[in-house]
């Protein structure tokens, strides 16, 4: 791959249960976006690309459920996005290899990094998209801190200025009053809530063919995993997640990613090893 690829990613060993870098036979394509700097609780997801990789060495790659082994999914392990602490960069250059990779029939899988990493993804894959989004939070500030639009707060209010056309936020329950009243006067935006996950499969029935799907890890419960930045009680289980995942993988998402681990407020690498086995689900996902 020559462009921004080659510019923009640097290589990371060990890679990420063993993929291979090459991508010319690979259908999906992982890339780590260690950026944090929007991060207003506590920093330090722009660890989580190298602590998933690092973790998913000593982990089964098998899936019981699916049947299927991860590590033979046609992937590649492209490595990391070179750093930079500028909100804007971080969006025009994830956007940048997103859309070369798409371009050339690849599905992007990033690992964050904090959830702006999300939207330059979907600055990348360009239109027509909509949006499933796994978070405890709305992300839907105008600002936030104030005078900031480009942060991990306001992702999703970005997102609908034109990059995708309709978002169903999955497990959400850290809400203020500001993202409620925008979200009634937008609405294109549902939530389901952690205590009504079944209706997301009327939800997802209603969404246009291109979805994107961002795993925010804070969605799932503070005990399942404790190493996030903004933990918020009464969350999902890893099973429920998984169980929930899989529903929307069968619309073939068009890119995915998973963001907010933060290896440095973990415990015993906890949310690290559930990050990679949700990457391993998105791996087969995409066969
Ligand atoms: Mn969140």
């Amino acid at each position: 791959m020559e462009g921004y690829v080659d510019f923009l990613i640097e290589p990371r060993l060990p890679s990420f249960i063993g993929l291979p870098r090459d991508l010319r036979s690979a259908k999906a394509a992982i890339i780590g976006v260690p950026y944090d700097s929007s991060s207003t609780c506590r920093p330090g997801s722009r660890y989580a690309p190298r602590r998933v990789r690092e973790v998913s060495q000593d982990m089964e790659t098998y899936d019981p459920v699916l049947g299927a082994d991860a590590s033979e999914a046609p992937a590649a392990d492209l490595g990391d996005l070179r750093e930079t602490l500028s909100p804007s960069s971080v969006v025009s250059s994830v956007a940048r290899v997103v859309q070369e990779l798409s371009a050339a029939g690849k599905v992007v899988l990033l690992i964050g990094g904090d959830h702006l990493v999300t939207l330059g993804a979907l600055s990348g894959l360009r239109g027509g998209l909509s949006l499933v989004v796994f978070d405890a939070h709305l992300d839907f500030r105008d600002e936030f801190p104030q005078g900031e639009k480009l942060s991990h707060a306001t992702v999703l209010r970005r997102a609908r200025e034109g990059l995708v056309e309709e978002a169903v936020v999955v497990g959400a329950r850290a809400l203020s009053k500001e993202e409620v009243d925008a979200l009634r006067r937008d609405g294109r935006v549902r939530v389901v809530y952690p205590w009504s996950l079944g209706n997301l499969r009327d939800e997802l029935s209603t969404l246009s063919e291109r979805v994107y799907v961002s795993v925010d890890v804070d969605v799932l419960d503070p005990s399942v995993a404790p190493g996030v930045g903004c933990p918020e009680p009464g969350g999902l289980t890893f099973n429920q997640l998984s169980e929930l995942l899989l529903e929307v993988f069968d619309r073939k998402p068009v890119g995915f990613d998973i963001v907010e681990v933060n290896p440095l407020v973990d415990v015993n690498d906890v949310t690290s090893r559930v990050a990679a086995k949700l990457l391993m689900k998105a791996l087969l996902a995409v066969r």
